[in-house]
């Protein structure tokens, strides 16, 4: 098989990709190793940043994000006896979000990549990629049993943290920074109807938690937990137990229960890979950094990486100029390392870190006052949380 440009995996990033490219006529085929069925049953991220959501606009893929994605203006925080709000709008001149699952943009990326004839090879096996050094990089895969080969012009690792794409590139020309955290985030899936009508995080002296929300039917949310807990140690009982008494609120707010439809655990991480680039092979989204959830951002990361990367590939097949393709890295790093910055600030604010003493408490809660009551420090929240244009 041929095709212009290899793309390994089917999350967001590989799949957006494949569909900006298509735009641009530029052909592309998509492997991935899990089933249809699975990748658009995955539970995670929510929150779509104002410029993921124009860009999703823009490329023809926001007809059922428009009717049922969740447009909010603010978050509220929730800390020492306290509620406060975070007002967007006001704060970011009229900036926002929207609340739209993954799994759902990737229900529509896989229709709208299906309904161009566009090409993507569920369940392969053994993907190896070759010869990135050389003219035409190859990608081995095995597909129903049988050894296949894809050959192309450039090969995109869009495989997600756990892939096979950024060990693919040679080591000597990696340079990796890592922070892991000593905590984790148990997530919910719930058949009830949001209990408020914006996010809410919480810094309690129990540890953090978050209600947030899919719909107005089905919320979403989380508990920090031990970094070795396992979903079977979370009873129902106990997680609304510790829900309830994490973001309960002085005015008497309660969470409203209901039936949980999944449970899962997310370790708490930051990761980046410098360079994202290397001869013909590029990495995007979760294959090149991981952000931890608190500050929203891995997602709307994954799709700033694969807006650069197809204008970059656009040019190069265009105009035969590849001097975007050679600054790619570059670009993608500085927003990158905002968003690396702003969901560490924002896991160190509101989570309980084991080895933090009574001043240290202090004075997280002395930070979150100051963001309550100093516009300055507020305007620096929502501005990074809403993200920037061009960071
Ligand atoms: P993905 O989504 O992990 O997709 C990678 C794809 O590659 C496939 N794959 C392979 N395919 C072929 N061959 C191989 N050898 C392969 N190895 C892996 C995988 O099956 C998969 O389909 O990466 P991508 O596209 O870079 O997208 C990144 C996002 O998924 C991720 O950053 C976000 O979900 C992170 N995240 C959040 N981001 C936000 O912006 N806002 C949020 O509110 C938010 N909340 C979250 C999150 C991530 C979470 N978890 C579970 C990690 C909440 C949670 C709980
Ligand atoms: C979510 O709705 O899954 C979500 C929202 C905000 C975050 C993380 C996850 O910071």
């Amino acid at each position: 098989m041929k095709t212009q440009v290899g793309i390994i995996g089917a999350g967001p990033a590989g799949l957006l990709l494949s569909h900006l490219l298509h735009l641009c006529n530029i052909e592309s085929v998509v492997l991935e190793n899990r089933s249809r069925r699975y990748i658009e049953n995955r539970v995670r991220a929510g929150v779509l940043e104002q410029g993921s959501v124009d860009l999703l606009n823009r490329s023809g893929l926001g007809e059922r994000m428009q009717q049922q994605g969740l447009q909010h203006h603010g978050i509220e925080l929730r800390f020492d006896n306290q509620c406060h709000r975070i007002d967007f709008d006001e704060l970011t001149d009229g900036k926002g979000i929207t609340v739209y699952g993954q799994q759902e943009l990737v229900k529509d990326l896989i229709a709208a990549r299906f309904a161009a004839e566009g090409e993507i090879l569920f369940e392969v096996e053994e993907v190896k990629i070759c010869d990135i050094d050389r003219q035409r990089p190859r990608i081995e895969f095995r597909r129903e049993g049988m050894a296949q080969e894809l050959t192309c012009d450039y090969v995109i690792g869009c495989d997600g943290f756990h892939g096979i794409s950024r060990p693919s590139l040679p080591a000597a020309i990696l340079k990796t920074f890592e922070r892991s955290y000593p905590f984790a985030w148990l997530g919910i899936l719930v058949a009830a109807p949001p209990s408020s009508a914006e996010l809410i995080y919480a810094n309690s002296p129990r540890g953090f938690a978050l209600h947030s929300m899919r719909s107005t039917t089905i919320t979403r949310n989380y508990v920090q937990c031990e970094p070795d807990d396992r979903v079977e140690d979370w009873s129902d009982d106990r997680i609304w137990h510790e829900l309830q008494l994490r973001l309960g609120s002085p005015d008497g707010w309660q969470l409203q229960e209901g039936k949980i439809l999944e449970k899962s655990i997310t370790p708490m991480r930051s990761f980046v890979c410098e360079t994202m680039q290397y001869e013909k092979l590029f990495l995007a989204g979760d294959a090149a950094h991981i952000v931890p959830p608190t500050g929203a951002k891995g997602l709307n990361l994954a799709i700033a990486d694969v807006d650069v990367l197809s204008t970059a590939l656009a040019r190069r097949y265009q105009h035969n100029d590849e001097k975007l393709l050679i600054k790619y890295s570059k670009i993608c790093l500085r927003r990158v390392w905002r968003s690396e910055h702003f969901s560490w600030w924002m896991t160190s604010l509101l989570h309980k870190f084991p080895d933090h003493d009574d001043f240290q408490r202090r004075l997280q809660l002395s930070e979150l006052n100051y963001i309550c009551n100093s516009p300055a420090a507020a305007a620096t929240l929502a501005e990074n949380y809403v993200g920037f244009a061009q960071p």
